[in-house]
């Protein structure tokens, strides 16, 4: 603990009076900075201190010059349109007193801090229809905010991010080391991994369908955030409205479908990723109706008919591929994802495959909610 308050003193001239642990994240380690008085660098009296996992992020300091290029972007574009509606916030980097954006402790690991933006809060899971349109608005803002940033100016963060064919060849690979797996294959949930290996092999040939699309020219990259989840998304305590999106590490060149597609699994399950009954796993279709009632004339201005064609394909391939990457993780022996007990990666999986089994049941009629929403 005393460490933790040492290196939270390397971003501001304020004392330090608590550090605590914050958010869920499964990746890096996230921390609430509390200060005794409102100093400087900061403003106020709190802030955002992160240890970035540099197993999952190999070059960290990449974000942060990430961060200056389209948050700069975002400020500029905010400014020239101050007649939009809603007081849409974006947090800033804090630096060290040597004016770096990151600090190195002894030990090696990689410390940065940003603001916290206060008066709003993430929820775990979406509340109603109203919340899920503010999750499909701000998601609509962070894309039509950034539609006209050069992705190229962004450094890719996590090469392979998203790219489902990459995290199969993953998979392969870790089913070709037959030993380990066959450990876990056979350990108390045998059927589970029965099941699973079955259902990724039932969908391999559909795991290229976006990146079929981009290397036909449908889909071009643009600048997306990767990681909208529902609980990465900042409702105004006074409005209820979306003010942000936060978690950043991952703002980078890539598909907008991905984006998209990732926030629709999230927020149309309400039972959440971390559910242990299955049986209350389902994509919620009327929540998925509010989203793009929020997200679509957010990006009406630049959206193709190619976008609009390949929104259900994305729903269904986001919630394959992260169901596809807990269970890879799970066989690996849990080297990526964070996890609380043993079979927490193969639940988290089984959560993600009944989705989109969910998903495909009910592929009419979410096409006909985007046909009826464009
Ligand atoms: C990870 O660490 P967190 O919770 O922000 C993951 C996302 C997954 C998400 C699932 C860099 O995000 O891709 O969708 O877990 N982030 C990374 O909860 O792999
Ligand atoms: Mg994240």
């Amino acid at each position: 603990m005393e460490k933790l308050y040492a290196i939270a003193q390397q971003f501001t001239q304020g004392a330090v009076t608590a550090v605590e642990a914050y958010g869920a994240g499964n990746v890096n380690d996230t921390y609430l900075v509390t200060l005794a008085a409102p100093s400087a660098p900061i403003g106020g009296r709190r802030f955002i201190l992160q240890r970035v996992n540099t197993h999952v992020f190999p070059q960290p300091a990449l974000i942060l010059l990430n961060m200056r290029v389209f948050l700069t972007h975002m400020e500029e574009r905010l400014a020239q349109n101050s007649a939009a509606p809603g007081g849409w916030r974006m947090p800033r980097v804090i630096t060290t007193a040597q004016d770096t954006d990151y600090y190195m402790d002894d030990a090696g690991a990689f410390w940065r801090a940003i603001s916290l933006i206060e008066g709003a809060k993430t929820y775990p899971s979406i509340r109603d229809a109203a919340h899920a349109r503010e999750a499909g608005y701000a998601l609509g803002r962070f894309h039509s905010l950034l539609s006209d940033l050069d992705p190229v100016r962004l450094h890719d963060t996590l090469p392979g991010f998203h790219i489902t064919p990459g995290y199969l060849d993953k998979y392969d690979q870790v089913l070709a080391h037959a030993q380990e797996v066959g450990q876990r294959a056979h350990g108390a949930r045998t059927s589970d991994v029965a099941y699973s290996l079955r259902f990724v092999e039932a969908r391999r040939a559909f795991a290229t369908v976006l990146e079929d699309a981009t290397a036909r020219g449908e889909l071009p990259p643009r600048s997306i955030h990767g990681d909208p989840k529902v609980d990465n998304i900042l409702i105004d305590d006074q409005s209820g409205q979306a003010i942000s999106i936060i978690d950043l590490d991952t703002v980078k060149p890539g598909l907008v479908h991905y984006d998209i597609g990732d926030c629709l699994r999230s927020c149309c399950n309400p039972a959440g990723e971390e559910t242990l009954d299955l049986s209350q796993v389902i994509f919620d279709t009327n929540l998925c109706r509010a989203i793009l009632q929020g997200y679509l004339p957010e990006v009406a201005r630049f959206f193709t008919e190619a976008d609009y064609h390949y929104l259900y394909a994305s729903i269904r391939l986001i919630s394959f591929e992260l169901g596809l990457r807990f269970f890879t993780d799970y066989l690996a022996g849990d080297v990526y994802f964070k996890v609380r007990y043993p079979e927490h990666n193969l639940q988290r999986a089984l959560v993600q495959f009944r989705l989109v089994e969910s998903v495909e049941a009910q592929e009419t009629a979410i096409e006909q909610i985007i046909a009826e929403q464009r």
